[in-house]
C-alpha cells in the first residue's frame, strides 16, 4: 500500500517561474499566501495539475486571480488549469504549536522553525512538494519575533517584517523560515573571488552564545577547504546558522540557512567532549558542502538521494581527513560503516545505496544511502585516480549546476572524462547486500599468486547478485617486516579471479584491502602468527589496525563459546604497539578499543553459531581484564605521558592524547578499583576528561556519588543531561540496564518528545547488547513500549530507532519469539504511522 516506484518516474507537467510566500506567524494559527506563477513544462500537460498539501486548512484559492474550489484530499489539491502560464494563488492557516513530529513549521522553546526535507513542504502550503522543481522564492514574514530568516538574501527589514529574496533556483525541500528571539555569533567571510559573506549562528540568550566560537571556526575552514580542494565558492552575502533544541537528526542544509539540532553545533570545553567538537566540525562542514552537492546541483526524485549525500559525506570525509589524521578518520568511518551499515545491509532492512522503491522516503536516510553512498565514491575515485576525479568533479559542476539529475548523470562525467565504461560500477548502487571476497595465496619458487572470490548473500532487495567491481589495495610485505611490493590497486571485476606478482625471493605476507579500499567482507584465514606479525609491521596504517581488530574479534568468538583463555598474540602484539611512541596517540588509542558485543554476535552469527548475549557480554570483560593485566605495568606510563597539561584545545593532537588516556584509565581502574578515575573525576576541567573517568568508574560497577554530583553540576545544560542519561544506561551491567531505563523513564528531566533526550535513554538501551537482549524479555518489551509512546507524536525519530530490532533474526529462538512478539504488537496497534507500519513489516519480512 503506498509505494512509489522508481521505475514510475514522472516529470512534472509545469516549470514554477518564481514564488512569493508570505508569513504570518501566529504559535496556533499561521496564515501562509503563496503566489506562485506556473508554466508548461512538457508539450501537452494533463489540464489538471496536483498539488501536495497535508493538514493545511485552505482559505482561498484562485487562478489568475479567479476563485476556484478545488478538490481537497489528504495529500493534495486537484484542480483544472488553464494552458500556457498562469498564476496560482492560495492561502491556507496552519498549526504549528501542535506540530510534535517537528517537520513542516513547528515550535521549539517558542521559537518558529522548519523542516522540509523530504516532504515537509507540503505541510506548510500547496505546492509540487518534488525535488527537481526549482524555483526562485522571496519570502515575506511578519511576526513578532526580534529575528525574522528565510533563505537567501536579505531584503528590506522593519520592526515585524522580513523580506528574503534567493537567487538561486533551489527545490522546496530547501525551503526554511526561523523567528525568534535570538543572539548571533556574526563574523565574516571573503571568498576567493572577493565576495564578502556575513557569517550569523543564531542562538537562544542565555548561556548557548558562549558555546558558538568553536562551530564559527568551523565553518570558515570549510568554506576556505571546498575553495581550495574543489574550486567551489559561496554564491550567496549571508550565511545563516540557527541552533534548535527539537531537532530529528543532526542538521539540515537549508539554502543559507542551515538549521542545526543544538547538540550538532554548541560547544565548549566544559561540556562537549572532543568526540562532540569533531562531530560538530563534520557536520558544519558537510551541511556547507551540501550548498553545491545537494542544492546547486539537486536530485531529480527522492531515490537518488545517495546523489547529495554520499557524495557531500565522502567530501566531510575528506575535509576531516585534511583537518585532523587521515588513518584515524579512516577507521573511524570503518568502525562506524561496521556497527551501523553492514547490520542494515546484511538483514531485512537491507536496500541497495539507490533503493527503487519506498512508503516512506524518512526511512531510507540510512547508513546504507549515507555511509555506503560514500564508499562507493571513494571506490570510483580508487578506480580513476585522482587526477580523473577531479577532472570529473569540475565537469560535474559545470554541466549540472542548476539542475535536478540522477546517478546515471553523475557516473556519465566519469565515463566522459575516463571514456570508460561504467555499467558494472553501477551495481553499487542498484545491488544490496556487502559483499564477501574469499582470498586463497599460492607460492612457487617466485612467484605469488592470490586468487579473489566474491559473492553477496541474495535477499529480498537484490535476490540475484552479479559480480561487482572491487577495488582491492594490496601490499606484500617481506618476512623481515619491509615492504616488497607496495600497494597497488587490483580490480576484481568477476566472480574469480587470480593476480600474480612474480620475481619475490620468498613467500610474502600480503596486506590485502589497504585503507579499506572497498565496503567488503574479506574471509581470509590466516594465522594468529601471520595477523601478529601485520600488527606488528604492516605499513598501512588501517591494515595494521584492522589485524589487531581481527585478533580481537576471533579470540572474542572462542572466548564467548568456550572458556579459552585470551589469545596470547593479540595481548602482547598490542602491548608493542602501545609502547611505540612513535604511533600517534589517537591510533593507539583506536588500537586499545575491542570490538563491540554486537560486532561479535553479528561474527558469530556468520560462523553459523548463535549468539548467546550474556557469554559475549562475559567473554568482553574477560579479555578487558586480560588486558589491563598483560598492561598493567605500562598503564601508568602512558597515563603519564598522556595527561594534558596544556589549555585545552579540540585539536587532533590533544584529543588523541586524551582519547588513549582516558582508554588506558578505564583498563587502569580494573586494577586499582577506580582510584585514579574518582580522583580524575574530580579533578577534571572538561567533559572529555570528566565524562571519561565517569564511564571508567561505571563500568567496573563504581561512580555512584560521582554520577549523583555530574547531575547537580550539569542540571541546567541539557546536552550535558543527554549525556548523563546516556552513560548510566550504555555502562550499565546487562543485567542492571532495563531497571536502570525504567527508574530513568521515571526522571523529571525524562522529556521523552525531545528527540535528543528520547535517543540519549532509548537508543542507550539499545546500545547495551546485553541489556538490550536480556533473556527474559523485558529490554524488548520496554523498548516497544516507548516505541508506540513516541510514534504518534514523533514518527520519524520513532521509525528510525526501530532498527534496534533490525538484527533479530541472528538471535536463539526464545529470544526471536520475544522479539517476533514485540514486533507483532507494534505491527497490529492502532493508530501507527506509514513511517513505522513500513519499518516493522520490512523488519517482520
Ligand atoms: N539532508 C538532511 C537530512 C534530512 C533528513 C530528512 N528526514 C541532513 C543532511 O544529510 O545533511
Ligand atoms: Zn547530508
Amino acid at each position: 500500500p503506498g509505494t512509489v516506484y522508481l521505475s514510475d518516474y514522472a516529470p512534472f507537467g509545469w516549470l514554477i517561474e518564481s514564488v512569493h510566500l508570505e508569513f504570518d506567524l501566529d504559535p496556533d494559527a499561521t496564515r501562509v499566501k503563496s503566489r506562485i506563477v506556473f508554466s508548461p513544462n512538457l508539450n501537452s500537460p494533463e489540464q489538471e495539475f496536483f498539488l501536495h498539501g497535508e493538514n493545511l486548512r485552505l482559505i482561498s484559492a484562485r487562478i489568475d486571480g479567479t476563485a476556484i474550489s478545488p478538490r481537497i484530499t489528504r495529500e493534495g489539491l486537484t484542480c483544472p488549469v488553464p494552458e500556457g502560464e498562469f498564476l496560482f494563488e492560495a492561502e491556507v492557516e496552519i498549526n504549528p504549536g501542535a506540530n510534535t513530529a517537528l517537520e513542516g513549521l513547528y515550535l521549539s522553546n517558542g521559537m518558529f522553525c522548519t523542516q522540509c526535507e523530504a516532504e515537509g513542504f507540503r505541510k506548510i502550503t500547496y505546492y509540487p512538494d518534488r525535488p527537481e522543481v526549482m524555483a526562485v522564492f522571496t519570502v515575506e514574514i511578519n511576526g513578532s519575533a526580534s529575528v525574522l530568516l528565510s533563505n537567501g538574501n536579505p531584503g528590506p527589514r522593519g520592526p515585524g517584517h522580513a523580506l528574503w529574496h534567493d537567487p538561486w533556483p533551489k527545490p522546496s525541500y530547501l525551503f526554511a523560515l526561523v523567528a525568534g528571539d535570538l543572539v548571533a555569533h556574526s563574523d565574516r567571510f571573503t571568498t576567493a573571488s572577493g565576495r564578502r559573506v556575513d557569517l550569523n549562528l543564531w542562538v537562544r540568550p542565555g548561556g548557548d552564545e558562549d558555546k558558538c566560537a568553536f562551530a564559527m571556526e568551523a565553518l570558515k575552514r570549510a568554506m576556505q577547504w571546498d575553495e581550495q580542494v574543489y574550486g567551489r565558492e559561496y554564491d550567496l552575502d549571508v550565511f545563516n546558522i540557527v541552533a534548535v533544541d527539537d531537532f530529528n537528526m543532526g542538521a539540515m542544509e537549508n539554502k543559507g540557512l542551515n538549521v542545526f539540532n543544538s547538540a550538532a553545533v554548541l560547544a565548549s570545553p566544559e561540556t562537549s567532549t572532543d568526540a562532540n567538537f569533531e562531530r560538530i566540525e563534520a557536520i558544519i562542514a558537510h551541511e556547507y558542502f551540501h550548498n553545491w552537492t545537494g542544492n546547486r546541483i539537486t536530485c531529480r526524485d527522492w531515490f537518488q538521494l545517495c546523489l547529495k549525500e554520499g557524495l557531500t559525506v565522502f567530501r566531510d570525509a575528506q575535509f576531516t581527513a585534511d583537518m585532523r589524521s587521515a588513518p584515524v578518520k579512516r577507521i573511524r568511518d570503518v568502525i562506524d560503516l561496521r556497527a551501523r551499515q553492514f547490520p542494515e545491509d546484511n538483514g531485512p532492512l537491507a536496500h541497495p545505496v539507490r533503493p527503487d522503491h519506498f512508503q516512506e522516503i524518512n526511512n531510507f536516510y540510512t547508513a546504507t544511502v549515507y555511509e555506503k553512498g560514500a564508499e562507493v565514491i571513494g571506490m570510483l575515485k580508487r578506480l580513476v585516480g585522482d587526477k580523473a576525479y577531479a577532472e570529473a568533479l569540475e565537469l560535474y559542476f559545470a554541466r549540472f549546476d542548476g539542475q535536478a539529475i540522477t546517478i546515471e548523470d553523475w557516473l556519465s562525467v566519469f565515463e566522459d572524462v575516463t571514456g570508460r565504461e561504467l555499467c558494472q560500477f553501477l551495481r553499487w548502487y542498484t545491488q544490496a547486500g556487502t559483499p564477501r571476497v574469499a582470498v586463497k595465496e599460492e607460492y612457487d619458487s617466485g612467484t605469488y599468486t592470490l586468487t579473489f572470490t566474491q559473492s553477496t548473500p541474495p535477499s529480498a532487495a537484490s535476490p540475484v547478485q552479479r559480480p561487482q567491481i572491487i577495488p582491492i589495495a594490496v601490499g606484500l610485505l617481506g618476512a623481515n617486516g619491509d615492504e616488497v611490493v607496495p600497494t597497488q590497486m587490483l580490480e576484481l571485476t568477476k566472480d574469480s579471479q587470480s593476480f600474480t606478482f612474480e620475481g619475490l625471493s620468498g613467500r610474502p605476507v600480503p596486506s590485502i584491502l589497504r585503507d579499506f579500499s572497498a565496503p567488503v567482507i574479506l574471509e581470509h584465514e590466516i594465522s594468529d602468527a601471520e595477523r601478529a606479525f601485520l600488527l606488528a609491521h604492516d605499513t598501512d596504517p588501517f591494515n595494521r589496525w584492522e589485524a589487531g581488530q581481527a585478533l580481537a574479534r576471533e579470540t572474542l568468538c572462542y572466548m564467548a563459546t568456550s572458556d579459552a583463555r585470551p589469545n596470547p598474540d593479540y595481548l602482547e602484539g598490542l602491548r608493542a604497539v602501545l609502547r611505540d611512541d612513535s604511533l600517534d596517540p589517537a591510533y593507539r588509542a583506536l588500537m586499545l578499543g575491542l570490538p563491540g558485543e554486537s560486532e561479535i554476535a553479528l561474527a558469530l552469527s556468520a560462523h553459523g553459531i548463535i549468539p548467546a548475549p550474556e557469554a559475549i557480554h562475559a567473554a568482553r570483560e574477560r579479555l578487558l581484564d586480560a588486558l589491563s593485566e598483560t598492561l598493567a605495568d605500562d598503564l601508568p606510563a602512558l597515563l603519564d605521558a598522556n595527561a594534558v597539561r596544556e589549555r585545552y584545545s579540540p585539536d587532533a593532537a590533544q584529543s588523541g592524547r586524551r582519547a588513549l588516556f582516558t582508554a588506558a584509565l578505564a583498563l587502569w581502574s580494573r586494577r586499582d578499583g577506580g582510584a585514579r578515575a574518582a580522583s580524575e573525576y574530580a579533578a577534571a576541567d572538561n567533559m572529555t576528561l570528566q565524562l571519561g573517568a565517569l564511564g571508567a568508574l561505571l563500568a567496573i560497577g563504581r561512580g555512584e556519588a560521582e554520577t549523583a554530583a555530574f547531575y547537580e553540576q550539569w542540571r541546567h545544560e541539557r546536552l550535558v543531561i543527554d549525556k548523563w542519561f546516556a552513560i548510566q544506561i550504555s555502562h550499565a551491567a546487562p543485567d542492571a540496564a532495563v531497571a536502570k531505563t525504567r527508574a530513568l523513564v521515571q526522571h523529571p528531566d525524562f522529556n521523552w518528545k525531545n528527540p535528543n533526550r528520547f535517543r540519549a535513554v532509548l537508543g542507550a538501551l539499545a546500545g547495551n547488547h546485553g541489556g538490550f537482549h536480556s533473556r527474559d524479555g523485558r529490554g524488548y518489551a520496554l523498548f516497544a513500549d516507548w516505541l508506540l509512546t513516541l510514534d504518534p507524536v514523533n514518527p520519524q525519530t520513532a521509525a528510525r530507532m526501530c532498527t534496534a530490532f533490525q538484527s533479530w533474526r541472528h538471535y536463539d529462538g526464545g529470544r526471536q519469539m520475544l522479539i517476533g512478539a514485540q514486533l507483532d504488537r507494534i505491527a497490529t496497534a492502532g493508530g501507527r504511522s506509514k513511517d513505522m507500519g513500513e519499518m516493522i513489516a520490512r523488519i517482520r519480512a
